[in-house]
């Protein structure tokens, strides 16, 4: 319960961090307004933050002062609002809703969302470039780690792989590698670009990449059980649409109850990765509680 607590507060405070960067970088950009508005509307739509939270708890299971992972915890946080904004336009999920808001083409037109998303994206790596709490190497390895998890061999992979399966059943294990690269290369970013800065051992990191990895997988499954058993409208379908029937999910693979082993299963293989990773690791230990039980 005191694990509990004080993980809620490190939530909170590191939240608090991140948005207030989020809103200094956003808002000294001099660039058209409907763009500037169009990219303010959906990074302060209210997400969770999970992915800079995460980079912060992993910075801190080595260091100490933070203020050099902010303008990277933001970056990061810009490249998952750009994939949400893409992956709500007519092309793709043709979503209407996200956060409980009107998703960015509907607020906006869809020539503004596509370009809010392209400036979204590129910006993050403007930031990591211009940032002066890092070194030249530091930026060197971020850029390429980044554009790693998002691009070509990471998020945008496991988008076209997830596209492809929709016209398709597929296996578990195809299920895990769409998994993998469409969110758990985001995660993994977080957490080995965290402990990177923060001084951890090429060891220590090789630990921390595969208890990244089954994080990932523990939220995936979550959300699956979730959009099952809970708030399916988060997604903006009611629960029971045979949209959400006909998506490959765990639960449609192996049930509610086999979905929550599978769950218990990798939380196990997470939490005994983090006692390889030799760190003060208690907040990312808690971090696995609070992803598997998460109810949103
Ligand atoms: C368009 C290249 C491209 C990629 C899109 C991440 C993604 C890939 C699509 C999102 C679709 C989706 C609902 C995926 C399931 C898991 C997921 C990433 C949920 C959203 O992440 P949260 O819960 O969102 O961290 P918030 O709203 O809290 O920021």
């Amino acid at each position: 319960m005191i694990v509990q607590q004080k993980l809620n507060s490190f939530i909170n405070i590191n939240r608090e961090k991140i948005q207030q960067a989020l809103t200094h970088h956003l808002q000294q950009l001099d660039i058209p307004d409907q763009l500037k508005d169009s990219m303010i509307y959906s990074a302060e739509a209210g997400g969770k933050r999970l992915r800079p939270i995460l980079l912060m708890a992993s910075f801190h299971a080595y260091s100490n002062d933070d203020s050099k992972v902010l303008s990277l915890a933001v970056a990061l946080e810009l490249i998952h609002t750009y994939s949400l904004i893409h992956d709500d336009l007519p092309a793709m999920d043709d979503d209407n809703v996200r956060r409980g808001l009107p998703t960015n083409h509907i607020k906006f037109d869809e020539a503004t969302a596509i370009l809010a998303g392209d400036a979204l994206l590129t910006f993050s790596f403007e930031l990591i470039a211009r940032d002066s709490h890092l070194t030249d190497e530091q930026k060197a390895q971020l850029t390429r780690l980044l554009a790693e998890a998002s691009g070509p061999k990471g998020m945008v992979a496991g988008q076209i792989l997830d596209m492809e399966a929709e016209r398709k059943a597929v296996t578990l294990e195809e299920l895990e590698t769409i998994h993998t690269l469409k969110t758990g290369e985001l995660f993994r970013f977080a957490i080995r670009s965290g402990a990177y800065l923060g001084g951890a051992t090429r060891e220590q990191i090789a630990h921390l990449d595969k208890f990244a990895h089954f994080l990932g997988l523990i939220f995936q499954v979550q959300d699956d059980i979730l959009d099952v058993t809970g708030d399916a409208e988060k997604i903006g379908k009611p629960i029971g649409s045979d949209e959400v029937n006909e998506k490959n999910t765990y639960v449609k693979l192996l049930g509610v109850d086999g979905a929550v082993e599978k769950k218990e299963y990798y939380v196990n293989r997470a939490k005994k990765e983090l006692s390889g990773a030799n760190a003060d690791a208690s907040y990312l230990t808690a971090l696995v509680d609070y992803f598997s039980k998460r109810d949103h």
